[in-house]
């Protein structure tokens, strides 16, 4: 059997198998395809849940892989510009995810630096995005995505190494773990434990002078946590955990002042570093602090 067939059985009844999720896919594959096989609907179920293909490690998945035009650039303005292959033909139709068809993220190795921009599709369904680099050294870019499979939604998580040359080199020294931090005046708090065994939850805790925040939508959800390892760089993207999920959504509510996570390492234990973004009065707020995962 397939993969790909095997994935069809297995999504519908998938939501009532989230306690027995592990922490890859081909193990969930094997734990779920001994319960007794439903029929495939035909209909396209949501797996937000379902761990993507890849962890941004690598720039290829199961034929799926990211080719970018150029891996040296410069301080300053610059073009990047690739493609999605699918066993070498161009991807040309994206599944929207929170918002947008593909999300694109940079960070350079020592984790000090992090932009989320979204690329725009040109001729020959190359994508390409302005981004700007105020710092020389090797920098990650990570492609976020969704792409219809047999009916099924199936994510990517594809990675790239690429190199920014010129001047200011980028020095930074990953801090030690700490549960408050302080963003644009906004008092930051983290709570909740992490595991690369266990689904847990994080919860922040945003306040300006002492009284919970609103926060305002972005990109389909109050919150977006993206983590990233020290050392090899996998990378785990988590969203707020009371929003509701779903490609098209288009706003969400959560408790004032607070964000849950889902949070999950499916690579497994390590120092990360974490980027929380988040939209209060209408601007948008980065967190950035580093968590152990045991
Ligand atoms: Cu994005």
């Amino acid at each position: 059997m397939n993969n790909k067939y095997k994935l069809l059985v297995i999504l519908p009844i998938f939501s009532i198998a989230l306690a027995s999720c592990s922490s890859s896919e081909e193990n969930v594959t094997q734990e779920v395809a001994i319960t007794e096989p439903t029929p495939s609907t035909g209909v396209v179920e949501k797996n937000d849940h379902l761990h993507p293909r890849g962890d941004g490690t690598v720039p290829t998945a199961q034929g799926v892989s990211i080719q970018l035009n150029s891996t040296t650039y410069k301080v300053g303005k610059n073009t990047i510009s690739f493609v999605i292959n699918r066993v070498g033909e161009p991807v040309a139709s994206y599944v929207i995810n929170h918002e947008k068809p593909l999300h694109f993220i940079v960070v350079d190795k020592k984790l000090g630096t992090f932009q989320h921009l979204h690329p725009v599709m040109g001729e020959n369904f190359t994508w390409s995005l302005p981004i700007e680099f105020s710092n020389s050294g090797e920098y990650r870019v990570y492609a976020d995505f969704t792409l219809e499979e047999g009916g099924n939604e199936i994510k990517y998580l594809l990675g790239s190494d690429i190199v920014v040359t010129g001047n200011n080199p980028i020095e930074f020294m990953l801090p030690e773990p700490d549960d408050e931090f302080i963003v644009d005046g906004l008092n930051v708090s983290v709570s909740g434990s992490v595991s690369a065994t266990d689904h847990t939850t994080l919860m922040f805790t945003v306040t300006k002078y002492g009284n919970v925040v609103n926060f305002d939508p972005y990109l389909g959800s109050t919150g977006h946590l993206i983590a990233v390892r020290e050392g090899d760089l996998a990378m785990a993207h988590m969203h707020n955990s009371d929003h509701s999920d779903g490609a098209h959504s288009a706003s969400t509510s959560s408790m004032p002042g607070m964000l849950h996570f889902d949070a999950e390492f499916p690579s497994g234990a390590g120092k990360y570093r974490l980027f929380l973004e988040f939209m209060v009065d209408g601007e948008l707020k980065l967190a950035t602090f580093t968590t152990n995962v045991l």
